[in-house]
């Protein structure tokens, strides 16, 4: 699955590690890593921002101690494609759910309600599948001989012309499982048509859950058919299929993610057995195909913490400057948002979701300020009169007030921590 993406992957990887560390070597992973991905149909648009951000992060990183650059890349690659999947998310089951899979025709509902009806009756919970296709011949039949083979009920008709009534009619009967699947048509005289059908059975069931069965050999054509279908129902999820078949996996995987809609199941093959709850961190993780990863990522943190002691060596001391200050900001935006910091922090309060807006706007704003600053003055904010405070000011698109309110910000903690030192409040 995927097997040239995961080559090229470690392609431009083994490339970096062979090369210098450079201008050109970091030119050339960043090409092969935009090759890589446009190979695998992902939109153009979408990779040009992936790797200004990995290139950007790239050039912007510190050297950390005993990790080498290559590593560094792989870290970044690593985190920046996680979150062009979708971030790290998991689906949540109810004790009672409805799930409806809508698509287009071919695109592996039928297969997939039975492999999704094997795969959770695995995990404990009693399933029942109703056959709501009533265009294609022998739907029926179909899905009862796929799923007579993993012993799961199948509730169904040959006669009945309105799925409606099927979909009522099955309900009732499995009114005891915990979960109850629901296939429904793909085929349709024309798409207005399909659109009609799965938006009647929406309104009228409302199911818990509305998976979008896509085939991956769409690839980045799987944006627009989300689209479609997030303007007609609400799409709780999305199911790629037949990623075995396609170099153009990937495309449909980032294309789906794209629309802000989870990709919560994929599937590998015809077989029952072959389909996977999508993750996309243990999804990269395998895709970057490095054995040890997790022990990769846990090391470049304790790089980063070991950095960070020092820095706070420096605060302590008195020698903090305001390139630290803004080092410790951009440390901290690498984190990842200020809420989810924040929510990790064992704190005996519970802070203000206001409070941390207010001070997301104000380090934006700091390090704006930061940033319009020569490094003499970063190193030495005495040098700041009037007429430097007003450059600095119009340079970073604030006002004067907000520059000197930084500086008075800084000096204060600067002096809350000689005072804290002194009085043995320390740390
Ligand atoms: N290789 C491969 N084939 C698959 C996969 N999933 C489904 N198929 C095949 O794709 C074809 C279409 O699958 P169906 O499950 O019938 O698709 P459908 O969405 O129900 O189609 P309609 O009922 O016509 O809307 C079948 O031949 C399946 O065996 C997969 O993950 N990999
Ligand atoms: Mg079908």
């Amino acid at each position: 699955m995927l097997e040239e993406l995961k080559e090229g992957l470690k392609n431009a990887f083994d490339k970096l590690l062979r090369g210098g560390v450079d201008e050109k070597a970091i030119k050339e992973f960043i090409l092969d890593l935009q090759r890589t991905l446009i190979k695998a149909d992902v939109n153009a648009k979408v990779v040009f921002e992936f790797t200004k951000k990995v290139e950007e992060r790239l050039r912007n990183s510190s050297e950390l101690p005993g990790i080498s650059f290559k590593e560094l890349a792989i870290k970044i690659v690593y985190e920046e494609m996680t979150q062009l999947l979708g971030g790290d998310y998991k689906l949540q089951l109810k004790a009672k759910n409805v799930i409806m899979l809508v698509g287009i025709q071919g695109s592996g509902k039928t297969t997939f309600s039975v492999k999704l009806g094997n795969y959770l009756k695995q995990r404990g919970y009693s399933v029942g599948i109703i056959e709501a296709d009533v265009y294609r011949p022998g739907a029926f039949e179909q899905v009862s001989q796929l799923a007579e083979k993993v012993g799961l009920n199948v509730y169904g008709s040959k006669d009945e012309k309105d799925p409606r009534k099927i979909v009522e009619n099955g309900l009732k009967s499995f009114s005891d499982k915990s979960v109850v699947i629901i296939d429904t048509a793909g085929r349709h005289k024309n798409e207005q048509e399909l659109m009609k059908e799965v938006k009647e059975l929406y309104s009228e069931f409302n199911p818990t859950l509305t998976l979008l069965v896509i085939d991956a050999t769409i690839g980045q054509q799987a944006y627009y058919q989300a689209k479609a279908f997030a303007e007609t129902v609400s799409v709780g999820g999305i199911v790629i299929t037949k990623l075995d078949g396609t170099a153009k996996g990937g495309g449909a995987l980032a294309a789906a993610a794209a629309t802000g809609a989870k990709v919560y199941f994929i599937s590998t093959g015809e077989r029952i057995d072959e389909i996977e709850e999508f993750n996309p961190k243990r999804f990269v993780g395998r895709l970057i195909g490095l054995g040890d990863l997790e022990g990769l990522l846990e090391r470049v943190k304790n790089a980063e913490i070991k950095v960070s002691k020092e820095q706070t060596k420096k605060i302590m001391s008195g020698r903090f400057t305001l390139e630290d200050f803004l080092q410790q900001i951009e440390q901290m935006e690498k984190l990842g948002p200020m809420e989810k910091i924040v929510e990790m922090l064992p704190l005996p309060v519970k802070v203000d979701k206001k409070e941390i807006e207010k001070a997301k706007v104000q380090t934006k704003r700091w390090k704006a300020i930061i940033l319009s600053m020569t490094p003499e003055e970063r190193i030495n904010p005495r040098l700041l009169n009037g007429t430097r405070i007003k450059r600095i000011a119009i340079g970073s698109g604030t006002s004067e007030k907000d520059v000197k309110d930084l500086l008075e910000a800084f000096e204060k903690g600067k002096t809350f921590i000689k005072g804290a030192k002194r009085s043995r409040f320390a740390f």
